[in-house]
């Protein structure tokens, strides 16, 4: 068995992300690249219809919905594990009743305040982000006294409410928010402390993949892969449960390394 961290291969299905908009918004090419993420060594695919980049533009359910759900059928149709990217109930539902398995929700149930019952009376995981609010604010809100404890502090206040609507403990992750109301010392400094997120008792995602803060170690978003499959190593060091990445094939292939390193037979 792996004692690597899951691959989370992102698949955003708009036309605005701020590294792969655009480029799968057809439904056949998304599949198609899903596909080849599998086949790089990702575990898990993960489908977003909505840009959550600083600006972007909002868009309904129904045309979110328009956008994922042709994909994450014909991705389930293909046994591939399937998450939905999504701060929305009604996406998020009729994403699990076409077999998704998690519902990664970057509002941590802070967007609608039907998303933590609706995945509670499913069977997914949830995935539970730290948020401070959409992106036309977030900028604004990257302040903190000491941006570790305070995020384990908004985490845990988050944890209790999903707590209170019923969800079992082991149906919740969490993640840290890199970039999310977090400059890019921020996100470092979370990065650092990954451990004391982990010690919170639930396993954590973490999200770096081509971000702004990389900036320094590849100017444009695909020239942040080495970069993003480094943090992907140094996370799952510090205990990290799974991360999502752009580049499936990068960070597997890093994994496959540390996994030599540990000793363990392929
Ligand atoms: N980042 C983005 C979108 N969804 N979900 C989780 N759980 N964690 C993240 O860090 C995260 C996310 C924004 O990145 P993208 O535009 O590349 O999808």
């Amino acid at each position: 068995m792996s004692r690597q961290p899951l691959v989370f291969g992102i698949l955003n299905v708009t036309p605005d992300s701020f590294s792969d908009g655009g480029l799968w918004e057809a439904p056949d090419r998304a599949v198609e690249h899903a596909r080849a993420m599998v086949a790089a060594g990702a575990d898990v695919i993960d489908v977003g219809g909505e840009s959550t980049r600083p600006g972007a533009a909002p868009v309904d359910a129904d045309e979110e919905q328009r956008r994922v759900l042709p994909v994450i059928r014909a991705l389930t149709d293909d046994g591939i594990v399937v998450s939905v990217d999504t701060m929305r109930a009604s996406t998020a539902t009729a994403a699990v009743n076409l077999g998704a398995t998690y519902v990664n929700d970057v509002s941590g149930g802070l967007f609608d305040p039907e998303m933590v019952t609706a995945v509670t009376h499913s069977p997914a995981v949830y995935i539970a982000m730290h948020w401070r609010g959409d992106s036309s604010v977030m900028e604004d809100r990257a302040v903190y006294d000491d941006v570790t404890r305070d995020v384990v502090a908004e985490l845990n206040e988050r944890v209790e409410r999903i707590m209170d609507a019923g969800l079992e403990p082991t149906r919740l992750w969490l993640d840290p928010g890199l970039g999310f109301a977090k400059n890019p010392d921020h996100n470092w400094e979370l990065l650092r402390n990954l451990e004391t997120i982990v010690e919170m008792g639930y396993p954590v995602m973490v999200g770096a993949s081509r971000k702004r803060f990389l900036a320094p170690f590849g100017e444009s978003p695909a020239d942040r892969d080495e970069a993003t499959a480094v943090i992907s190593v140094l996370a799952a060091e510090a205990g990290a449960a799974a991360v999502r990445v752009h580049d499936a094939g990068r960070t597997a292939r890093a994994f496959a390394v540390r996994s030599a390193w540990q000793g363990e037979t392929r």
